[in-house]
């Protein structure tokens, strides 16, 4: 089919091309986005900047290690947006997840994003059962598994993470 672009903006044209496909079925073109040159990697499918860091941080660590780069521990408020990270970490199996914005630090067992929104509409399994069994050492701290849903974790142990920056997001 004979595509064609009419639109006289950035965003008609960005639309234009996310129509093109070669002869496989695959996007035809790699779209250069100020996340791209930013060294993350912009999710085409739900427009996410995201950064994957293989350097294992404790939670407090890779929450700072984000910031620093202006980001934040990653947003993940759908399935859509999880399976994308899943895409683009390339976990290969649940043995670690790694870890993203979803804590309830602040107030067990309330899960909450860094931006302050409740963590809800996902698959979740938050059973705090590290907390059973040392107690003071609670798992607040979620990370994302391959089997699309987001554990918790004790906040202390180190784990690669995924940073997202929001700012740099194409559209
Ligand atoms: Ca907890």
């Amino acid at each position: 089919m004979v595509q064609y672009c009419s639109g006289d903006n950035d965003t008609d044209v960005v639309r234009f091309l996310d129509t093109l496909t070669d002869r496989t079925g695959a996007k035809a073109y790699r779209l250069a986005s100020k996340c791209d040159s930013a060294g993350y990697t912009l999710n085409r499918m739900t427009g996410q900047c995201l950064k994957v860091v293989l350097t294992t941080k404790s939670y407090v660590d890779a929450k700072q290690y984000c910031e620093d780069e202006g980001g934040v521990l990653a947003k993940l408020e759908s399935t859509e947006r999880m399976i994308g990270a899943i895409n683009i970490t390339l976990i290969y199996s649940d043995k670690n997840g790694y870890l993203v914005g979803a804590t309830d630090i602040a107030s067990e067992g309330v899960w909450t994003w860094q931006d302050g929104t409740p963590v809800e509409g996902i698959d979740v399994l938050f059973n705090n059962y590290d907390a059973k069994y040392e107690p003071g050492r609670p798992a607040d701290c979620g990370s994302l598994y391959k089997s699309v849903r987001i554990g918790d974790n004790r906040c202390f142990e180190k784990r690669q993470f995924i940073c997202e920056r929001r700012d740099l997001e194409p559209l």
